[in-house]
Order: C-alpha cells, then structure tokens, then sequence
C-alpha cells in the first residue's frame, strides 16, 4: 500500500467532520453532497474485497427510489449479491474514520481479512442518471486506482445490470457476454423465444406502457426495445425528458400511495407498469371500466411465476422442489393462496434482498418478491441438468424443458431486475393466454396501511421470527397482540427501518378501515412504549 499517495488523494475527497453514516440494507444513502469521502473509500474498499476474493467486484453509484438529490453507493459481491455482512461493517468503519484515522482502519480491514496487498484487483463501476452520479463514480475510481486496482466504468446502468457484469466477469462468461450487447441479446433472445411458443398471439398481449421513473430504466429499455420488438412493443412515460426522477411516479410511489403515476395516460383494462430509479423494481396496473385502480405488487408477481414454473415442473414430471419467499410485508391473501391453493412452499425472511436471495438459493427453484417490487428466481444446477438430459424425453416433456431454459435466461440470475421480470411476465401471460384482470383475480388482497413513528432511537426496537414479532421494548408485542385481536383477517407488525430513521408499522384487516384504525392504534402503542417524539400520530392518512 502506497500510504503516501492514499494520504494524499484522501484529501482530495475529504471527510466533513463528525459526519456518520451506516452501510444499510441497501448500502450507503444520504444527500449527494456528503458522499465524496464516501466514494473515494468505497473504491477503496472494492479494491481491498477484490484483492481478497481474487475476482471482479462491482460499483454502484445510486439511490434508487429516493429523491433526485440524494445518492448512494452499494459493493457487489463476486456471483452478483450483495456485499458479505463482515464487509458491510468494514464499509461502515471506513466511511466513518476521521481523515487522520482512515489509514489505520485501512490496514486494519487488510490485516483482519488477510487481503494480500500484492493481489490485482478489478472494480467494475455503474452509475444512474442522477446530475451526482457521474462526479461521484469518477471519487469510486480514484479510490480503486490509487489502491493500484484496475477498473472498467460502464458509464450508464441499471443496477441489475451492473450485477448482471460482474456475474459474467466472475463465471468466465459462461452466463453471458459482461457487455450492454451481451445482456440485451441473451434476454431478448429467451423472450422472444417463449413468446413463439405462445398459442394465442393476439395484439393484446403486445403492448405495454412503462413508467420508468425519470431515470436510468428509460434509457436503457429504449436501447434494448429493437431487440425484442418483434415480440412486444413497449411505450415508455416518464422517460427523463422532463419530469424530475421518482417524482410523482415510479414503482416505490405507485406502490406506496397505490394510485397511479402522474405523466402517463391510461385507459381502461390496458397493462401497464413501473420502474423505480435504478429499476431493480417492478410492479404492475390497471384501471378497470369503472376506472378504478389495481395494483399488482410484488405478492401477485411472485405468485403468476411460481404457479408457472411449478406447471412446467409437473409437466416435465420431476421432484425438483420449488420454493417461495416472501417477507412480513407480503399481503395475507397471497401467502394463503400459494400455501392453500398452488400447495406451494412459502418462507418469511427479514427485510432486505439479501436475506431473500440467500434463502431462495436453498430451493431447486427459488422465487422469491418483495411486496415492494424487488425479486426473481433463482435455478439450482440440479434444474439444469435435467433440461440437459430432456433430449430424450417425449415431445411434451421436451417442450416444457426448453420453456424453462428459456425462463432460466431470461431471469437475471444475479438480482431482480425490472427489465428481465417485466418480459418474464409478459410472456407468462403471453404463454398462459391472461389478461391483466385475470391475473389480478388470482387472489384479493387483504386491505392494508403502512405508516411511519418517529422515536428517540428506532434500535430500542428489535424483532424475531422474521421481523413479525417485537421482543423489545417489554410490552409492546403484547400490546399489539391485543389491538389485533379487535379486528377480523388481521395481522400487524412494527420494525425498524433500514433506511430512514423511523419506526415503519404494518396493518392488514378485513376492511380499509379497520387496517387504518388497526394501524393507527398500533403507531400509539409504538409512540408510548418505543419512546416517540414530535406530535402523537393522528389518525386519518
Ligand atoms: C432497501 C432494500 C429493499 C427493502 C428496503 C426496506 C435492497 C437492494 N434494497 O431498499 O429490499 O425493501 O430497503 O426499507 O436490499 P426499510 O428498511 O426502510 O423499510
Ligand atoms: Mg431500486
């Protein structure tokens, strides 16, 4: 380690005293103008992890969902997950040193990892559309090449895609080419595929209107359209020629205030769906005749895929196992649907992609969703295998092989991906001739209410049995306990959150008005026993 030249560039990219920030679920996030230091080091850090794992890790500069003016940075692990748990600490470590302790903290993480110095490095960098971003990732290269890494900037990317890279770069590309071409072409190609074996070919099931939340999804679905055209055609809104990103629009505001995103016409019964601001989430919609709105979250997504490759594992008459997860937030309805009617396997894990994504591994098939948006599926290589050995199965058999090694290709298998879940869905229903309304009839969700308490301290809350249950502070799970009782179909919860610092509270019931009342009573109990401050939350939303 050249300490001289670390020292020196480390002023460049200066750390504004007494500033602490935390490696969350979702890597850092605050207001872009804190974030130098924080880059400079996480080029760093990639650099010491790629060291150390002797592979290609990646950078990703964004904030996803958040407003225009914050950014964020995440670390990609070698297969495309997120950031092992010990190095989140040492992230958080680095991004807090004051500037005279950084290089301490430095040898530190390499001493206690026993990451060899003389080891290459390669640190692969992706950025959104933010007016941050591009400073930004260019304090991510100063880190890495001042630590004697090597690094490739992609420039522009979805943070799906900059998994998707670092995937390819780390399997010797036997998944696919680690280039833009490379992933547009390896998912066009399984879509379009699937879609010709779709019977009913009618226009309906070819046209899609996308919300791409003014940010990086527009650009990158407007470079891929042409190779999947033939197929579907895909009408983009919110595209980044004026409106400011995830403003007013978007998957995190469609899904939070269910309603649907301002700059985009809809008519009635026509499919539509949004991105968040780095589009690694989806959700979908519809105004019925009445005009009233649907959502179709996560729940329903994951729902339409596992039922799918569920019928193509019957077909192809194998015990490979499948399995879905889900988090707290999952709606009652589609946990009891997949359970009670498609007799599917459903895990809770906590919050957070990772915690998903490493559950779903142990299945044959995993698919796993937030209610939120963020999911895919994930193929053991036992799953494989057996489509190898398809070659000599019976015509039937066959086809249902090859339709799951078209669904296998087109999933990103490194992250959920907007891009790759929104043409999974749209050939499910292509292939399964359903309309949107039908879709959403699979099940109705449980009426629902989300709300925020703010508190001295959210860490005075903890939770077990997968953040549904509260163990501290005393009396608050008990206190819930009894104000769920009071309502039919209900269920609450309170955790706190990765992001912000609140206290989120969750409530479903049998009616929109109990799940607010229910809500509201539980955000009580959390603002007396959790130690809220400001003003007591009122009801009504
Ligand atoms: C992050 C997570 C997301 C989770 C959300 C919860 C990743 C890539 N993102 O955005 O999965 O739903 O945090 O936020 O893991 P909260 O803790 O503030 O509720
Ligand atoms: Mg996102």
């Amino acid at each position: 380690m050249d300490l001289g030249a670390i020292t020196k560039y480390s002023a460049l990219h200066a750390k504004p005293n007494g500033l602490i920030l935390q490696y969350g679920t979702a890597g850092f996030r605050t207001k872009a103008e804190h974030l130098d230091h924080v880059m400079f080091r996480m080029g760093l850090l990639a650099a010491l992890r790629s060291k150390q794992t002797k592979s290609t890790i990646g950078v990703m500069v964004t904030a996803s969902h958040n407003p225009e003016e914050d950014n964020g940075v995440k670390l990609v692990d070698p297969l495309g997950e997120m950031l092992a748990p010990s190095w989140e600490e040492h992230a958080t470590c680095l991004a807090n040193a004051e500037e005279q302790d950084m290089q301490t903290v430095l040898i530190d993480i390499s001493e206690k990892e026993a990451v060899n110095l003389q080891q290459d490095a390669f640190v692969v960098v992706g950025r959104d559309t933010r007016p941050s971003s591009e400073k930004l990732s260019q304090s991510v290269i100063d880190g890495v090449t001042v630590l004697g890494g090597q690094f490739h900037d992609y420039g522009l990317l979805t943070t799906p895609q900059l998994h998707y890279m670092v995937y390819c770069r780390n399997t010797g590309s036997r998944y696919g080419k680690a280039t833009l071409e490379g992933y547009y072409q390896k998912l066009s190609k399984a879509f379009v595929e699937l879609i010709k074996q779709a019977s009913c070919s009618g226009d309906e099931y070819r046209s899609l209107k996308v919300d791409c939340a003014n940010g990086i999804g527009a650009l990158k679905l407007r470079e891929m359209e042409h190779y999947f055209a033939q197929a579907l055609s895909v009408q983009l809104f919110n595209d980044g020629s004026k409106g400011k990103l995830n403003h007013l629009c978007g998957a995190d505001f469609v899904k939070s205030h269910q309603k649907p995103p301002q700059g985009m016409e809809i008519k009635s019964n026509e499919r539509c769906c949004s991105f968040d601001g780095d589009a690694d989430r989806i959700v979908y919609y519809y105004h019925d005749a009445d005009g009233h709105f649907h959502l179709i979250d996560g729940d329903k997504i994951a729902t339409l895929i596992s039922s799918f490759l569920k019928e193509l594992l019957v077909e192809i008459g194998e015990s490979l196992n499948i399995g879905v997860v889900q988090t707290a937030y999952a709606n009652g309805s589609s946990t009891r649907y997949l359970e009670e009617v498609m007799k599917v396997p459903v895990y809770c894990t906590k919050t957070g992609v990772k915690h998903l994504h490493h559950k779903a591994q142990e299945f044959d098939i995993g698919v796993y969703f937030e209610a939120n948006g963020h999911g895919t599926a994930l193929f053991s290589t036992a799953v494989e295998m057996k489509i190898k050995q398809s070659e000599q199965l019976e015509e039937k058999k066959r086809k249902a092989a090859k339709m799951l090694e078209n669904i296998i290709d087109l999933f990103n298998q490194a992250a959920g991906d907007a891009i790759s879940d929104m043409l999974v869905i749209e050939a499910i229903l292509a292939l399964k001739g359903l309309t949107v309304q039908q879709w959403d009839a699979l099940y109705t969700d449980l009426p629902n209410r989300q709300l925020k308490v703010q508190v001295a301290d959210r860490r005075v809350i903890s939770t077990t049995n997968a953040e549904r249950q509260a163990v501290t502070p005393p009396g608050l799970q008990e206190a819930i306990n009894d104000l769920v009782k009071k309502y039919k179909l209900s269920r609450a919860f309170v955790r706190p959150s990765g992001t912000e610092d609140v206290v989120r509270v969750y409530a479903e019931a049998d009616s929109q008005e109990s799940a607010d009342h229910l809500a509201h009573e539980v955000s009580l109990a959390v603002f007396q026993l959790a130690g809220g401050i400001g003003e007591r939350p009122q009801p009504g939303f």
